[in-house]
């Protein structure tokens, strides 16, 4: 084998191997905004940890608008108000905390814990 071919054949190997190990164990959490609350599977949450690659989906269950906000350090974004029925993800790729607020009700807030 060439060291040419052999050399394109490492980087095809690592290249594959990196778009599994970034697609591995990533998961998809659905919190719900419910009754002005974050709600996970029918239960209130105000804290959850997930593993850096997750996502999460906000849906909003709510017969009035929500927004979903973060301004911490390791992602800040702002999702924008989405009716009814809406939803929005995140991916959160950096680990640390980040605390989750509604722009529109001040007494909405989730702490994500990302591990
Ligand atoms: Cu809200």
């Amino acid at each position: 084998m060439t060291p040419f071919i052999s050399s394109r054949i490492v980087i095809l190997t690592t290249t594959l191997l990196c778009t599994l190990c970034a697609s591995a164990g990533a998961n998809e959490y659905e919190v719900a905004q419910n009754a002005k609350r974050f709600m996970m599977k029918g239960k209130q949450v105000e804290k959850m940890v997930i593993a850096v690659g997750d996502t999460v989906r906000f849906k909003n269950e709510d017969r009035f608008f929500h927004n979903i906000f973060s301004l911490s350090e390791i992602q800040s974004f702002d999702l924008g108000s989405f009716r009814k029925g809406d939803s929005r993800t995140v991916t959160f790729d950096t680990a640390g905390v980040a605390e989750l607020e509604c722009a529109i009700h001040p007494e909405m807030s989730l702490t994500v814990d990302v591990k």
